[in-house]
């Protein structure tokens, strides 16, 4: 079995990340079988449950009031509200909902408490329920583990070189540090990044390496790919290849041989076949569901076609993996 490893070297990564796409295709694929069952996909669905108004400056983001992107803005949605669109998920083939607020961090205020009361609803449905709401104390991740959250996401998004061109208003540090919150909580921790942002390869290749040498690799690792938003100081960046898209999918399942590695935003862009080498590349999740958070997804059928065409199925969610073994 090829041992996990946190103590790659930038060089290593750089060698791993420039191997001729082909067989580095190769290479991920034979350790993804190891690892995981070839056949099978994580289905995601994200919900945002409260929309817009973010004070924070991503220069990559519909939600930021920085910026004039036309998006309505929406207050934390009711309970009942989130319940009813999780319930139609977990008919859809979901098994993890992703629940995501335009925050900067959480608040030990109401809203809070509304979020709590969605955990533990949404994981009593048998869903595995992540949650995104920006910056976490040590005090809130624990409350969110006991109301049953399973993951946290919290993106390190680039390289701590790029990303002060991307994001000023908080630091790579302040990043790190609700990671290192949300891990010892005992929460699973679903942290990826961007592609796409104007970064070098060398800055991939950087944001690969601090997630492969973080002390414990999390358990989701989602690969993005710029969806530029109009408005946004990013929305002229040229599309980004699938080939680096591969790239990127093939070096995170190298380098972090257990994650679950998301073939996550921009998604739409890319037919099935683009899609099958992503999945050969290491992918074995997807976000699924007409919507991402503000932007336009995949449709349900396209994708039901593709897991036939492509002969995938659905993962069951963990919780129930382990009441199975
Ligand atoms: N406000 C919280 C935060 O920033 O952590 C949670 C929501 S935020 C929208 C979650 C992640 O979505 C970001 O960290 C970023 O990686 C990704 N994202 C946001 N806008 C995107 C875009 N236009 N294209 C690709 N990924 C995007
Ligand atoms: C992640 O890495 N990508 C998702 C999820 N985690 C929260 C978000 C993608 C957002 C794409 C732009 C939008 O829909 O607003
Ligand atoms: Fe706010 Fe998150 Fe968007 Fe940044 S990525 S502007 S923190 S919602």
């Amino acid at each position: 079995m090829t041992p996990i490893r946190n103590d790659w070297t930038v060089e290593e990564v750089t060698d791993i990340y420039n191997t001729p796409v082909l067989e580095l295709i190769y290479k991920a694929a034979t350790i993804h079988r190891e690892y995981h069952q070839p056949d099978e996909i994580q289905v995601c669905t994200l919900l945002s449950v409260k929309t817009g108004g973010c004070p924070e400056d991503c220069s990559y983001c519909s939600q930021s009031v920085k910026y004039n992107t036309n998006l309505k803005a929406h207050k934390l949605m009711s309970v009942e509200e989130v319940l009813s669109i999780a319930k139609t998920a977990k008919e859809n083939g979901s098994t993890r909902f992703c629940m995501g607020a335009a925050w900067r961090e959480v608040r030990d205020n109401k809203d809070f408490e509304k979020i709590l009361q969605m955990v533990r609803s949404v994981s009593e449905m048998g869903l595995e329920v992540c949650c995104t709401l920006g910056m976490l104390t040590g005090e809130q991740a624990m409350k969110l583990k006991e109301a049953g959250l399973h993951a946290y996401n919290h993106n390190l998004d680039t390289s701590e070189q790029h990303y002060n061109k991307i994001i000023s208003t908080r630091t790579y540090r302040d990043r790190l540090e609700t990671l290192a919150n949300v891990r010892n909580s005992k929460i699973s921790v679903c942290c990826g990044g961007i592609i796409g942002l104007g970064e070098t390869h060398e800055d991939r290749i950087s944001m690969l390496h601090t997630l492969a040498t973080l002390p414990e690799h999390p358990e989701s690792v989602p690969v993005n790919a710029l969806v530029p938003i109009e408005g946004t100081p990013l929305e002229q960046q040229p599309k980004v290849s699938v080939w680096d898209m591969i790239r990127m999918i093939a070096t995170a399942r190298i380098l972090m041989p257990k994650a679950m590695v998301r073939l996550s935003a921009g998604r739409i862009k890319m037919n099935m076949e683009e899609q099958a080498l992503c999945f050969l590349a290491g992918a074995n999740s997807i976000f699924a569901g007409d919507k991402l958070l503000t932007t336009p997804n995949n449709e349900m059928d396209e994708d039901k076609k593709m897991f036939q065409t492509l002969q995938l199925k659905p993962r069951v969610p963990n919780k129930v993996k382990q009441e199975q073994e």
